[in-house]
């Protein structure tokens, strides 16, 4: 094991001190007051695992099958973007997917990534990859980025809904951010044969112009009107991501969506939400059998356990494995997701809950 810490709060204070200002304030921060995002880290110490005895839980078994893919364990990476910042070599992306290689833990790749989807995905390894769009307002390009994730090997398409316009993010504000995190998370776009056709000049030769043309098209403010040309992009499973009320969760599943993917941006869009976890079970009601991703707030094995029992399909993980890549780049993101599945397992074998069947809302109980 590298020498990294194996609890949260000593890993995210070592990462906060590794970290310059800009790159901490962009990935520790979140919106408005971080009400949300500390809402979605408390939730979890609002259920407690009821602990079962004469189970002789020697063996767990915690694999997951997803989308016609069996997984070793029901845990993934979420996609995070500029995710390159974290790394040293400012290729983040490729260090973490080397990271999906070695532990078998998926990444959910992020379209704002530091090198192009498809040079992240040969680092992929065995392990399976999806791939995170921003649904641009050119559906030629959004066309084009899932076309190349399909031919790159990617097994699903995971679109994230909350994301077309940034959010309050005053950490952020005050740090004049965003125009130094650019430079980190346009590869796909500047690689993209769309992309660069649209433009006068390529990016190499005129950057300023290349940017303003991302700015232009990034965010696509989708409606449900969009939801069937969304499904017509691509006959890899479709995810919908941001989803946290029942009824949206309903109409996407109609909409004809293979996964419903519950989160709050871990309270990095809007300040003022309920905690994700708060919501997951009636999402997981409306959802009826669909698999529901979720993440939002976990820090550790407990919660993806408690995650799990109120019915989440496969959980993700996000800060800490950046913080992870912060402090040892791959091997720090194996440490990192290897401390908090042999955790979960633990905490299954101590408990009497060996398979993920054993894990329901009936092993939990809700503290007042
Ligand atoms: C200009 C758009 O996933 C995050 C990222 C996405 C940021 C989008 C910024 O920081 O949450």
């Amino acid at each position: 094991l590298p020498d990294l810490p194996v609890e949260f709060d000593e890993l995210e204070e070592r990462a906060k001190a590794a970290m310059s200002p800009t790159v901490w304030s962009y990935v520790h921060g979140g919106a408005g007051s971080e009400r949300t995002q500390r809402a979605n880290v408390t939730a979890f110490d609002r259920w407690g695992l009821v602990p079962r005895m004469f189970v002789g839980a020697t063996e767990r078994d915690l694999a997951v099958d997803l989308f016609g893919l069996t997984l070793p364990s029901p845990v993934f990476m979420a996609p995070i973007g500029v995710l390159g910042i974290c790394a040293q070599d400012g290729h983040g992306d490729l260090a973490t997917a080397r990271a999906a290689a070695q532990s078998g833990v998926p990444m959910v790749a992020s379209t704002l990534s530091s090198d192009p989807l498809e040079d992240v995905a040969a680092e992929f390894g065995d392990t399976p990859g999806f791939f995170q769009l921003y649904t641009p307002k050119d559906r030629d390009l959004a066309e084009s980025l899932v076309r190349r994730a399909e031919n790159a090997g990617y097994k699903g398409i995971v679109v994230t809904l909350d994301t077309w316009i940034p959010g309050w993010r005053p950490r952020d504000l005050a740090t004049s951010n965003f125009p130094q995190l650019r430079g980190h998370c346009l590869s796909n776009y500047y690689s993209d044969p769309v992309f660069r056709a649209g433009l006068d000049k390529t990016p190499e030769e005129d950057p300023g112009a290349a940017v303003l043309r991302w700015v232009s098209t990034f965010g696509n403010p989708l409606t449900w009107n969009d939801l069937p040309w969304l499904r017509s992009l691509t006959d890899l499973p479709l995810i919908v991501k941001g989803l946290c009320h029942p009824d949206d969760v309903r109409r996407a599943k109609d909409g004809g969506v293979d996964g419903i993917y519950c989160s709050t941006h871990g309270g990095r869009q809007a300040d003022g939400g309920l905690p994700a976890l708060e919501v997951l079970p009636e999402v997981v009601d409306a959802a009826d059998g669909m698999p529901v991703l979720f993440d939002s707030g976990v820090r550790s094995g407990a919660d993806v356990v408690k995650a799990l029992s109120l019915g989440a399909t496969a959980v993700g993980i996000g800060r800490p494995y950046a913080y992870g890549l912060a402090l040892g780049g791959t091997p720090g993101v194996v440490h990192v997701l290897r401390s908090l599945l042999a955790e979960a397992d633990l905490i299954m074998a101590v408990d009497g809950y060996p398979s993920l069947a054993d894990l329901t809302r009936e092993a939990l109980r809700r503290l007042t």
